[in-house]
């Protein structure tokens, strides 16, 4: 260890709260996190050494108000970290200061490290006003560990997934730097949609987008990748970075209060797109021209457009018999799912929330299209899917290979899932409002719950039945029942905020919201009732 000390010295423990690695690696109040972002450039650099690759940090709290913070670890192949690794993150986390030289060290021995060998760490950072300061602990931290930092400064979290796998595969993948990744997307996009596809109406589609940044880095990011895109696509950039941080804007606010952002002259016949604190989220959404209302395109609409423009491509290019396959969460709407098995008759598969498992089923497919309904989500192509496409050449297995080059296959990535989605809609001559018909969603309701410890809610069958606290399944149960057909309830522990989720669905918004309402106040109850661990 270098400067071991006086590294430390700066990046000290301040208090004793204990954190865990979550949903999508460590969040909390911006303050509470110095040591853990120092431990974690050390825990990086052995990472690095015993998958002998770049591996990557993302610093950000994406969805979460600005004062929050968190960290993303990145594995070698642009994935989330390998989830055995994360109780090595959370131990290291919570040990004391005095601790945590023996740990570290013990932790080399155990993996057989040789810290002479090189580490490399690609480090971004989102735009909260304390992310500049955690990435020199992280910074710190890769110091102490005798490794080498790549600081890319401000990027979405999906750009470091992204640079992560191009400098492993040597750029094959692509090129491992921020223009790298606009010029890759945006050759595609231009092949696809044409250069001059901002003038050209195609059918109902009219090729532009009003973008809410959410006032966080996908909003200046967006504006970059408009200078490559050139004259392809008209996108206008709102929440831009003027605001508050995800503060009444941004994908997950519209996506749980189902409404438009803030600041936001909403009119009939715009197609709008909200993106997450650090754009690895989009959620589409329009005014309806016959009701005049809100209506929004989720996760799954986006992941149901997808997988039948590639089901459509590979059976013009008559390789039909490749094994497609949608992946979703409990999350999922109920019209979705029935949708996807009974009108695209495509095997469905739920997991339970976090990407990291999403792509991990998505990827022993051919093709895996997954989707969060909150908006998180891409697809992934095995080496064989394309080889095979390759050997098939013909004009649709050449703008098949065009459109997987459009994607970013390491992680949800709201810049490459909007020119996805607006090369299929132009491709198809369709309009927004006719994307949305594809199937109804059933009316639903999302809530948190505030508990003294959301931990005592656990949870099996991909997060749709409740274990603990005893009894609390049976009561949604017969809360459920109440509500008869097509009513459906569940509950889960946050991995990233501090609360128990309640997701409700039924026939009517009026039902939908009081069965959440009610199931909410059982989690109350009875998840007060145990007492803390
Ligand atoms: C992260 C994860 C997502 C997950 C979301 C919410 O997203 O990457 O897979 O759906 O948290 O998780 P939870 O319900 O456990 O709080 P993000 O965009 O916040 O990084």
């Amino acid at each position: 260890m270098k400067d071991f000390n006086e590294l430390l010295s700066r990046n000290g423990r301040k208090g004793h709260k204990w954190i865990s690695y979550g949903t999508a690696g460590f969040r909390d109040k911006a303050i509470e996190l110095q040591h853990i972002m120092f431990r974690m450039g050390i825990l990086a650099t052995i990472r690095a050494r015993v998958v002998k690759a770049t591996i990557g940090v993302m610093i950000t709290a994406s969805h979460n108000p600005e004062e929050d913070n968190g960290l993303k670890l990145i594995d070698p192949k642009g994935e989330m970290l390998d989830p055995t690794w994360e109780s090595i993150c959370t131990h290291l986390a919570n040990i004391s200061d005095e601790e945590l030289l023996n740990a570290i060290n013990s932790l080399i021995k155990e993996k057989g490290v040789d810290m002479k060998d090189e580490a490399n760490v690609y480090v971004g950072r989102d735009t909260r006003s304390s992310s500049d300061r955690l990435c020199k602990a992280v910074i710190d931290g890769i110091v102490a560990g005798e490794g080498s930092a790549h600081d890319f400064g401000i990027t979405t979290t999906p750009q470091i997934h992204y640079m992560v796998l191009c400098v492993n595969t040597n750029g094959e993948y692509g090129e491992p730097t921020e223009n790298g990744y606009y010029r890759k997307l945006s050759e595609a996009f231009i092949k696809l949609n044409g250069q001059n596809g901002a003038q050209v109406v195609s059918n109902n589609y009219v090729p532009s987008v009003v973008v809410d940044g959410a006032n966080g880095v996908g909003a200046p990011k967006a504006k970059q990748l408009k200078q490559f895109l050139g004259n392809s696509l008209n996108m206008e950039v709102i929440n831009d970075g003027n605001g508050v941080l995800n503060e009444n804007c941004g994908a997950d606010f519209v996506k749980v209060q189902q409404r438009a952002p803030k600041d936001l002259h909403f009119e009939v016949g715009k197609r709008y797109l909200s993106f997450d604190g650090d754009a690895d989220r989009i959620i589409y959404f329009y005014k309806n021209s016959d009701d005049g209302l809100f209506h929004m395109l989720d996760g799954d609409k986006i992941a149901v457009l997808i997988a039948s423009h590639l089901k459509q491509l590979l059976t013009s290019a008559q390789i039909a018999d490749i094994d497609l396959c949608i992946v979703q969460t409990a999350y999922a709407n109920g019209s979705s799912t029935h949708y996807i098995e009974n009108t695209l008759k495509l095997p469905v598969h739920c997991v339970p929330t976090g990407v990291k498992y999403l792509h991990h089923r998505a990827q022993q497919a051919d093709i895996g299209v997954y989707f969060e309904a909150n908006g998180h989500g891409t697809v992934t192509v095995s080496h064989t899917t394309i080889d095979r496409i390759k050997q098939v050449s013909n004009d649709v297995t050449l703008k098949l290979l065009t459109f997987i080059d459009l994607i970013n296959q390491t992680v949800g990535d709201a810049i490459s899932d909007m020119l996805v989605i607006e090369t299929i809609l132009r491709s198809r001559g369709q309009s927004i409002q006719e994307w949305d018909q594809l199937y109804t969603d059933l009316p639903n309701r999302n809530i948190k719950v505030c508990v003294k410890d959301r931990n005592v809610v656990t949870t099996g069958d991909a997060e749709r039945k409740c274990l603990t606290p005893i009894g609390l399944q049976d009561r949604i149960d017969a809360i459920v029942n109440k509500f008869g057909v097509h009513s459906r309830a569940f509950v889960r522990p946050s991995g990233t905020e501090d609360a128990v989720r309640v997701y409700a669905e039924s026939t009517t918004q009026e039902k939908a919201d009081s069965l959440a309402k009610e199931v909410a106040e059982v989690v109350s109850e009875l998840a007060e009732s145990v007492p803390n661990k």
